[in-house]
């Protein structure tokens, strides 16, 4: 007898999660013969942990995706900054391109902990390539003594051939924003990321406008 009164809870205790949903009790829903006092409490007390962790989920999974786009959406606005050339009194076109960024998403981002990269290419095909070597050993990668063209002139070989810079008229330019953005609650970080951190990634190519000698229009 026991034991089918167990049965019959757990069969129903969907139906009274949705019953807690709406309000109201369900009339199948787990409950002593002959006593209903308590039992609105006891299904939500059931159902408590689960709406928590959904609510729980949805805030963090909501946070994630505004800051994703707010820095898609800066570093769209900074590279549009970026291609004209234009020059801000006091500061260099990096320092603005990092202050929009900074203002496009609202102090949600530690500046201080973001890594911004605007780097400069020779071509769109070079984006994200190494400076080529001679592989003597035959091993895939670049390893110290091996020959390799100093394609930006700092005497070693580099894996990115990009050069830091916001670029000059015509130059494909890399904007890059890379940020370990902390997990509001331990149930999050327990589920995505690490160390109670997401990465959020953000990142787009464009061509300087050609503004010729002289600087920008
Ligand atoms: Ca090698
Ligand atoms: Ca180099």
């Amino acid at each position: 007898m026991v034991m089918s009164f167990f049965v019959m809870c757990g069969a129903s205790s969907a139906r009274a999660l949705g019953a807690v949903f709406r309000g109201r009790r369900f009339p199948g829903s787990c409950t002593a013969p002959g006593d209903d006092a308590g039992s609105a409490a006891v299904e939500f007390a059931f159902a408590a942990p689960i709406l928590f962790l959904i609510a729980v989920a949805a805030i963090e999974f909501g946070m994630v995706m505004l800051v994703t786009t707010l820095a898609e959406s800066a570093l769209r606005d900074a590279a549009r900054f970026g291609v004209t050339g234009l020059e801000v009194a006091g500061q260099t076109r990096l320092e603005r391109v990092v202050d929009m960024i900074s203002e496009r998403t609202f102090g949600l981002v530690n500046m201080e902990d973001a890594d911004i990269q605007v780097l400069v290419y020779p071509g769109f095909e070079d984006v994200g390539l190494g400076e080529s070597f001679v592989d003597g050993n035959g091993n895939g990668v670049f390893d110290a003594g091996e020959t390799f063209t100093d394609d930006n002139g700092n005497g070693v070989w580099d894996a990115d051939v990009g050069v830091a810079g916001a670029g000059g008229s015509g130059e494909v330019v890399v904007y890059r924003f890379r940020y370990a953005w902390p997990l509001l609650t331990p149930l999050g970080a327990g589920v995505i990321g690490t160390d109670g951190h997401l990465t959020i990634e953000a990142g787009l190519a464009v061509r300087n406008e050609p503004w010729g000698e002289g600087g920008a229009p």
